[in-house]
């Protein structure tokens, strides 16, 4: 049974108020913004490594430039996320605390490795074009500081996808081993993409009570659906084909029938045992304590400063 106050906090998201901050709010609806606002801040972080990997063998200085502002959109990107999920009451120390313990996930799709430069063309493609399939719903979700940093993410993401795009449209249309290179890169993105939107519905143990409180505006599998559906006519274009001799298209759905990626590889990688999740998490936790120094000087910085002003 509900409480006075979580009978009018419902009312409120029904109503499609906004909630803020300092507003009361249920203890599980403060922990599951808590989760998701942290594992995409994470995700974020985590993100920028596929990529960063790339920045030093871009082929062009004009590729090397656009991959650099991209990667740093990332960590902004983070920040701001970070910055939304404080205002719930934990601190960034904590949540990448809880990160490095490996107490709180990030997306899936980071522990793929990018294995040559068409990987950063399909990435821009397929990841960001997923992230921002996810992300335009998440525009409208109920709380108000991730619906804001969600409206400014938005707008960089879907420059990050056309430059993806950008790529691989230079390697689809060049030279016949360039060909081949894009095709390997969509077949070994094109199933860790579709598992970026989270399990089946059957499977998805969030979304019945992350959809009542608005914080989640679609199911996993809706998304699902409309990024296949919008995605194969741009492999089209392409002239590359999607790994899925099942992909057909059905009149009555309006929709493309598709295989489902293997779900049993989603959950090894999410417990861990994907191909790069050491490597990711090596990678973060080295950059977290190689710039302790630089923390620790900002501290001692700031106390010098307090005191100078009592005194
Ligand atoms: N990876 O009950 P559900 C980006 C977990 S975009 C890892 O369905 P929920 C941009 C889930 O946490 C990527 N874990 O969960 C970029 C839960 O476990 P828990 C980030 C996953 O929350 C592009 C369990 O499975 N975007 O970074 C995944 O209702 C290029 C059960 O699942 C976001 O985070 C997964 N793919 O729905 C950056 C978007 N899927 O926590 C750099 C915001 C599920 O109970 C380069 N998040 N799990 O232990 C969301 O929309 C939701 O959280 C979902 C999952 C849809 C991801």
């Amino acid at each position: 049974e509900m409480s006075p106050e979580e009978r009018a906090f419902q009312e409120r998201i029904d109503r499609g108020e906004k909630i803020e901050p300092t507003d009361w709010m249920p203890d599980g609806y403060r922990k599951t913004l808590i989760r998701q606002i942290g594992q995409h801040a994470h995700s974020e972080i985590v993100g920028q490594l596929p990529e960063g990997n790339w920045i030093t063998r871009a082929p062009t200085l004009e590729r090397k430039a656009i991959l650099l502002a991209k990667v740093q959109d990332e960590a902004g990107h983070g920040l701001y996320l970070y910055c939304a999920a404080e205002t719930l009451g934990v601190s960034r120390d904590e949540l990448i605390e809880l990160l490095h313990a490996g107490k709180m996930k990030y997306s899936s799709i980071f522990n793929y490795p990018t294995l040559n430069w068409a990987d950063i063309g399909a990435v821009g493609w397929l990841v960001d074009g997923a992230a921002i399939m996810n992300q335009v719903p998440l525009q409208r979700t109920s709380f108000g500081p991730y619906s804001r940093a969600m409206i400014r993410i938005c707008k960089e993401e879907s420059f990050h996808q056309r430059q993806g795009f950008d790529i691989m449209m230079k390697m689809a249309k060049g030279t016949e081993a360039q060909r081949r290179m894009a095709q390997d890169a969509l077949n070994r993105f094109w199933y860790p993409s579709l598992m970026m939107f989270g399990p089946s519905d059957k499977d998805s143990v969030h979304s019945a009570q992350s959809m009542a409180w608005k914080i989640k505006i679609n199911t996993n599998d809706e998304l699902r659906q409309k990024f296949v559906d919008q995605t194969v006519p741009q492999a089209e274009y392409l002239g590359l084909s999607i790994p899925d001799e099942h992909l057909t298209w059905n009149e009555d759905k309006g929709g493309f029938d598709f295989s489902e990626p293997d779900w049993s590889e989603f959950f090894e990688v999410l417990k861990g045992n994907g191909p790069c999740n050491r490597e990711r998490m090596d990678a973060r936790v080295k950059a977290w304590e190689d710039g302790a120094w630089v923390r620790d000087g900002l501290m001692a910085h700031a106390d010098k400063r307090a005191a100078a002003r009592q005194a």
